[in-house]
């Protein structure tokens, strides 16, 4: 045991992208394995349409998972802006515990902020009100009732829709809103956070009310590289993969 806590997000698996499936279940056996516990922190999934799909690598995915928790170690999951549909009987089937949009956690003595990150970005508008209504029950309840195929299809043109609007807009909408890091900061009493979703790896020494700060934005996974904070006692150090 390595007695670390582990921080992964925006991997974006999907059926297209073997690379990034294998490269996470080989993350899950050999390097999860060793730790205390583990973060995703969202986007996990490039599209999640329902806990009922078993397009691969769905299914994969489910039982490294499993075998994971089983071993011991936690794993903890935090909802994206791709895959917020993940719901409980993915956490029964894997034993995963879904977390909320914000949470605070003990990381080695330190109060330390989680999110996804896409509540962090304010200049986009035009996403926070779609979120907003994407979050409600009617709105959940309504597309998880369509039949699986018809849901799957809305998938695809999904995402070839916000392929084309991403390409629109200007990235410091994209960007997360100093003031609005700041704030939930504030409300959270916490002076490190850690977040991902924008694809934008970095940790930002910030000042809040005279006061140090970090905010630590994880890397996506591409084809050729995964990317890990990973934290023990003595301090971080960010693992490529
Ligand atoms: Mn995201």
């Amino acid at each position: 045991m390595q007695q670390d806590i582990l921080f992964i997000s925006d991997l974006h698996i999907g059926l297209e992208k073997p690379e990034i499936t294998q490269r996470f279940l080989d993350f899950l056996k050999y390097r999860a394995s060793q730790a205390n516990a583990l973060y995703i922190l969202g986007d996990l999934f490039d599209a999640w349409i329902g806990d009922d799909d078993p397009t691969p690598p769905n299914n994969k995915i489910r039982t490294q998972l499993k075998e994971l928790v089983q071993s011991g170690v936690q794993v903890f999951l935090q909802p994206g802006n791709r895959d917020f549909l993940l719901g409980q009987r993915f956490c029964e089937d894997t034993g995963v515990i879904l977390l909320d949009d914000y949470v605070v956690i003990d990381l080695f003595g330190t109060p330390t902020l989680i999110t996804h990150g896409d509540l962090l970005c304010t200049d986009d508008l035009a996403y926070q009100a779609f979120r907003i209504k994407s979050h409600t029950e009617a709105w959940k309840n309504n597309v998880l009732s369509k039949p699986l195929l018809l849901r799957l299809i809305a998938a695809r043109w999904y995402r070839l829709r916000s392929y084309f609007h991403k390409r629109k807009k200007s990235s410091d909408i994209m960007d997360v809103n100093q003031n609005t890091v700041a704030e939930k900061m504030l409300e959270y009493h916490c002076y490190r956070l850690i977040h991902g979703h924008t694809h934008r790896p970095n940790v930002h020494n910030i000042v809040i009310n005279t006061i140090s700060a970090q905010r630590f934005v994880l890397a996506a996974w591409n084809k050729n590289t995964g990317s890990v904070l990973s934290w023990n006692n003595q301090g971080y150090q960010i693992i490529t993969l």
